[in-house]
């Protein structure tokens, strides 16, 4: 049983020694402990400091290509070094790498393919009161699409089965732990979560300049996974709104022109609402038929994803 951390890095020369540190060197069950640094374009000593810790394993970007690219690198190189089990951690020493073991023992176990640490973010101090209710809304925004009930959505201290790093592809440029949450949902895995609180901060985020722009980033990433995953849902529901509300005014244009006499001396009356009415039908027809296109559109991206999965089964286990 293979474990390898995988550290995606932006300029961290100041705290990944104290990351690297933190990870165990044996944990029960696990015969090999590796650890992979991404480096992301790093223009700092990052590189040199974990080479002189001990790392062995770099994936390099010449320059930086974000932290969801930086994940998905990351995770198809710890499967090239034939990883059992994958855990993520940040380089600021956010996350308490001490407690690896108990954030794998449920794939350990087998009982779960993905495991998220729950940072319980209504404890953390440095939290703001907005940042507190964003991460709150956007979890549960989260857990309705993904239909999971996971707490903390946006949480990067996770780990992974084989299975479960085979199966996800990364897309979004943002939010990967959200998208790789609901590829997980409707894949069908089991998410397993283990309350894991986090270190003392040490350097604010650099991911978002601002919560609203990680609060606009994170909802477009969830409006595209879910329609990827269940685009009928939307445009279904979408055409049957329609649908009712231009049914009003078309049906009451039918009933005053089967009904009204001014018709036969002042020709067609209540022309408006055939306009509205009709208007409004012919866009929830296109909702419709939208909805059976992205619904085969669907089908097709997960035959693809599983000719997706077979293609790195055969490259990377050959
Ligand atoms: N901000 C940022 N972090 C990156 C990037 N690529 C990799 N990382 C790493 O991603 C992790 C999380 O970044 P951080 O700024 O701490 O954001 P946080 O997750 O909001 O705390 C750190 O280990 C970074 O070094 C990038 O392009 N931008
Ligand atoms: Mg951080």
């Amino acid at each position: 049983m293979k474990l390898v951390v995988m550290i995606p890095c932006l300029n961290e020369e100041a705290t990944l020694p104290l990351v690297l540190a933190g990870i165990p060197t044996q944990i029960d069950g696990v015969d090999a402990i590796e650890v992979l640094i991404v480096d992301d374009g790093c223009t700092d000593r990052t590189v040199d400091v974990a080479r002189s810790m001990g790392v062995q394993h770099f994936v390099h970007h010449i320059r930086n290509q974000g932290l969801s690219r930086s994940f998905r690198d990351g995770l198809m190189r710890s499967l090239e070094l034939d990883a059992d089990i994958i855990v993520l951690t940040d380089g600021d020493n956010q996350y308490k790498q001490q407690c690896i073991p108990e954030l794998i023992a449920p794939i350990l176990r087998g009982s779960a393919d993905t495991v998220i640490a729950d940072r319980e973010t209504h404890t953390i101090e440095h939290f703001s009161p907005l940042k507190k209710f964003l991460q709150k809304l956007g979890t549960w925004v989260l857990n309705k699409a993904a239909g999971t009930a996971v707490p903390d959505a946006t949480s990067g201290f996770r780990a992974y089965s084989r299975k479960a790093a085979m199966q996800l592809n990364v897309i979004a440029d943002y939010s990967f732990a959200t998208e790789t949450t609901i590829q997980a949902a409707h894949k069908h895995h089991a998410i397993s979560i283990v309350p894991i609180g986090t270190n003392e901060k040490l350097r604010e985020s650099r991911q978002f300049n601002s919560n609203w722009q990680h609060v606009r980033r994170s909802s477009v990433t969830i409006m595209r996974a879910y329609i990827m995953y269940k685009p009928y849902t939307i445009f279904i529901t979408m055409g049957v709104i329609l649908l009712v509300i231009g049914l009003a005014p078309f049906g009451y244009f039918l009933w005053k022109a089967a009904t009204d006499n001014a018709w036969l001396h002042h020709g067609p009356q209540h022309v408006r609402s055939l306009v509205i009415g009709g208007v409004l039908l012919v866009t929830a027809f296109m909702s419709f038929t939208l909805g059976i296109i992205a619904d085969l559109v669907r089908i097709n991206r997960q035959l693809t994803e599983e000719v997706l999965e077979n293609v790195k089964r055969i490259r990377i286990e050959q």
